[in-house]
């Protein structure tokens, strides 16, 4: 590569997947913004306010931050955007994926089934409508998700009515679904936050664990809606989004109370989606191209012990960014998203 070619490349970095993701700390977020090229979204953590002006969506969510590193999450377009609001959804897209959010204020806290129901409704319809029909990736963040509603768990009743708007929209099937996280936040709004994408990409599943939606009954009344992973193949770059995980092994709870072990059994299944993802669509993806990871913990004590496991697994030059969450599972302590990015053979 001559110099001229790496200077432009560092100015303007080369559109090789139409959207990059980044972990930013607090101090330098406007600094980042100001350089990054086209924001997409910005998603804070430690219920702040976003303070810059730029036109795509903005969330702050009610989930502390752990340790100093991280705080906000940027998505990030390397061609300009267009942005707007239609029917509550914010939304900013280039030509190839559209990034969206949702805030629902909860009409009543009785309602959380029918209140799901609409909001994903209305995201999937707008997806279509804009045409970028293809999910890749979806998270929710309710408050008290382990909380109960009329006897039932208001995690089981946000699947509810998740469960009914996929199936009205037809999708009825492991495949169907996008890669999720769902997770408890301290207070505020149910937000949903989106990537969609024009062309479609792949669904992944878990070796180690029976797919979300064929979890059985004691689960909740409906399963959850959500795949294990999205494989995306952009122009030169492989792009897996990694769901959250958690030390379920097929679909039940492993080493309740133990966060070591719970950890453990957690990166065991990431290595293993990782894996058979490289095997079954034969492409070069492997632990080493981990590029972020997410981390929840439960219990704010677990952090130290947390993170020391952590960078023990990885390599050092993954960002990691840490929260406090309710996990859906009340045993359980901790869950973890990531994004793994390869180069295209
Ligand atoms: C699990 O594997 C842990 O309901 O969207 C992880 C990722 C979990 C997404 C969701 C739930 C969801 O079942 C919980």
């Amino acid at each position: 590569m001559t110099p001229v070619e790496k200077t432009s490349r560092r100015t303007r970095p080369a559109p090789s997947a139409p959207l990059s993701v980044a972990y930013v700390p607090q101090a330098t977020l406007s600094d980042y913004l100001g350089a990054c090229g086209h924001p997409l979204g910005v998603i804070a953590f430690g219920n702040a306010d976003v303070d810059t002006d730029c036109a795509c969506p903005r969330i702050s969510l009610n989930l502390p931050v752990l340790g100093e590193a991280y705080w906000a999450e940027v998505w990030t377009s390397p061609t300009p955007v267009r942005t707007g609001r239609e029917q509550g959804i914010r939304y900013a897209a280039n030509d190839k994926v559209l990034f969206g959010a949702i805030e629902i204020a909860e009409s009543d806290q009785i309602w959380l089934d029918r209140d799901t129901y609409r909001a994903v409704c209305r995201m999937l319809s707008f997806i279509k409508n804009q045409g970028y029909p293809h999910l890749l990736r979806i998270w929710n963040y309710l408050p008290d998700i382990n909380a109960r509603d009329n006897e039932i768990e208001r995690y089981h009743l946000f699947c509810l009515g998740r469960h009914q708007a996929f199936f009205e929209h037809g999708c009825a099937a492991s495949h169907d679904f996008p890669a999720a996280s769902a997770l408890g936040s301290a207070g505020g709004s149910l937000w949903i936050y989106f990537l969609a994408s024009r062309e479609s990409a792949v669904q992944q599943e878990n070796p180690r664990q029976v797919s979300a939606y064929h979890y059985p009954r004691q689960h909740g009344p409906r399963s959850p809606s959500f795949a294990r992973a999205t494989l995306a193949r952009w122009e030169s770059e492989i792009h897996l989004y990694i769901s959250g995980t958690a030390s379920i092994v097929g679909h039940l709870s492993l080493h309740a109370g133990d966060v070591r072990e719970q950890l453990g059994e957690t990166l065991a299944n990431i290595r293993a989606l990782i894996a058979h993802t490289a095997r079954e669509e034969n492409v070069a993806l492997a632990d080493t191209h981990l590029a972020l990871l997410k981390v929840y913990a439960r219990r704010s004590k677990d952090f130290e012990t947390v993170r020391e496991m952590v960078e023990e697994s990885v390599a050092r030059d993954v960002p990691v960014l840490y929260l406090q969450a309710d996990i859906c599972r009340r045993e359980l302590l901790l869950e973890i998203e990531g994004v793994c990015i390869a180069p295209a053979a």
